[in-house]
């Protein structure tokens, strides 16, 4: 046993971003990202984008830990080196499906697993940090996923401000 497959880092694109977040929150990012990769697709956002999430749907409020700088939050998505960044689109699950000899539906699920994995190291990461946070997989952090009405699941916040 040689312990977990460590040393992953940021891109250019996700340091932009990680900019804009809170020092805490960069913090917790940073030691994730070791441990699986990913990249960080927003932290701060302006009003303006803040209201077209709102009006698409992809986002339920105009109280986002988003808004504002530093932001409290940041968006992740996977980095799968064989596969590029994890978008969510059905024509990349097709794409992953084919190479991976599995059914649309097998990758869906397991896009879901790689989403939960990164925002559950977030989770615990935070916690050993002293930087609480919530994860939109559990909104209200009880540790039951099943019980979630939105999924924002590569979405991770401060729990305090
Ligand atoms: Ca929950
Ligand atoms: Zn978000």
């Amino acid at each position: 046993m040689t312990g977990y497959r460590a040393g992953y880092t940021f891109g250019a694109a996700s340091e932009r971003e990680l900019a804009t977040v809170d020092p805490r929150l960069g913090s917790v990012a940073r030691a994730v990202i070791v441990l699986a990769d990913h990249k960080i697709l927003q932290g701060a956002r302006t009003i303006a984008q803040q209201r077209a999430n709102v009006a698409s749907g992809v986002s339920r409020t105009m109280q986002s830990k988003h808004l504002g700088r530093p932001a409290m939050a940041l968006d992740f998505a996977p980095f799968i080196a064989r596969f590029g960044v994890i978008v969510g689109s059905r024509a990349q699950f097709v794409d992953i499906a084919v190479k991976e000899g599995k059914t649309v539906g097998e990758i869906e699920a397991a896009v879901r697993e790689q989403f939960t994995f990164i925002g559950g190291l977030y989770v615990a990461t935070g916690a050993a940090l002293g930087v609480p946070i919530v994860w939109g997989g559990d909104w209200d952090s009880d540790g039951d996923v099943l019980d979630n009405r939105f999924d924002d699941l590569g979405h991770v916040e401060c729990a305090t401000t």
